[in-house]
């Protein structure tokens, strides 16, 4: 799958995608990222990329020729382009699944106080990674190639198959353990220890919706629950009000 990304700062990237999984997911070539300094696509001897805001206000805005013809000149048949803003649809393992079987995404990073919005006619979707700002669209496009980039496949070790974690995506993950038995004054569960396969996944089961009721209870809203699901999250709630 092929990435190329519109952003001010090129550099940015470098670092994240030269470690550990992303780094060899390049080098095996099952990705490849393109870099584009959006200001190689203005066409005046000062490379202006930004301007004040119609209307007034604080801060600039960034102009939108440079970018849409950095679109035009990266967009092929089979181009997705999708801008990163706080202002888009939410971002969700769905969504990562959804865009790994592209083959070509375009991410248009932005900077200052915001895009000339004529620029959403020539993007195929707006996303944002999450009800927050940040200073720029980089880190969102890092997520999204990231959270994307390891649903290919050999891109993850054997180890660790990541398809299986978007098919159920209504509860969250129940608590790992690793060595040592005791940390500080720290034990581990002792039914991780008892080799009782059937009583380590009711109790995972079992913690991860504890987790999912007191972190996140929108997910358990249009869950599919089991019916034990159901009598486990009766007796949490019971546990709850006691
Ligand atoms: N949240 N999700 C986000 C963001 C920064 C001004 C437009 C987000 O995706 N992007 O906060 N982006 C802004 C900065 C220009 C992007």
């Amino acid at each position: 799958m092929k990435f190329d990304i519109l952003t001010l700062f090129p550099s940015f990237f470098d670092s994240p995608l030269s470690e550990s999984i992303m780094k060899r997911a390049i080098s095996k070539k099952l990705i490849d990222v393109g870099l584009h300094n959006i200001r190689d696509f203005t066409h005046d001897k000062h490379k202006v990329v930004d301007d004040a805001p119609y209307g007034g206000g604080s801060g600039m805005v960034m102009k939108p020729g440079p970018i849409v013809e950095g679109i035009e000149q990266l967009r092929r048949k089979n181009s997705r382009v999708i801008l990163l803003s706080p202002q888009g649809r939410p971002f969700d393992q769905n969504k990562a699944v959804e865009l790994s079987n592209e083959e070509h995404l375009i991410l248009v990073c932005g900077r200052y106080e915001g895009i000339d919005e004529r620029v959403t006619d020539y993007v195929d979707e707006t996303i944002s990674i999450g009800d927050f700002v940040i200073t720029g669209g980089e880190l969102a496009a890092l997520t999204i190639v990231d959270a994307v980039a390891r649903l290919i496949p050999g891109v993850l070790g054997c180890s660790e198959s990541a398809k299986e974690e978007s098919f159920s995506w209504d509860i969250l993950e129940y608590p790992h353990y690793t060595r040592p038995a005791k940390f500080r004054d720290k034990g581990v569960p002792d039914v991780l220890l008892s080799g009782n396969h059937e009583e380590i996944r009711r109790w995972r089961r079992r913690e991860a919706l504890k987790k999912t009721v007191l972190n996140r209870p929108d997910l358990l809203e249009g869950a599919e629950l089991e019916k034990e699901d159901i009598k486990m999250l009766n007796e949490i709630k019971a546990l709850k009000n006691a």
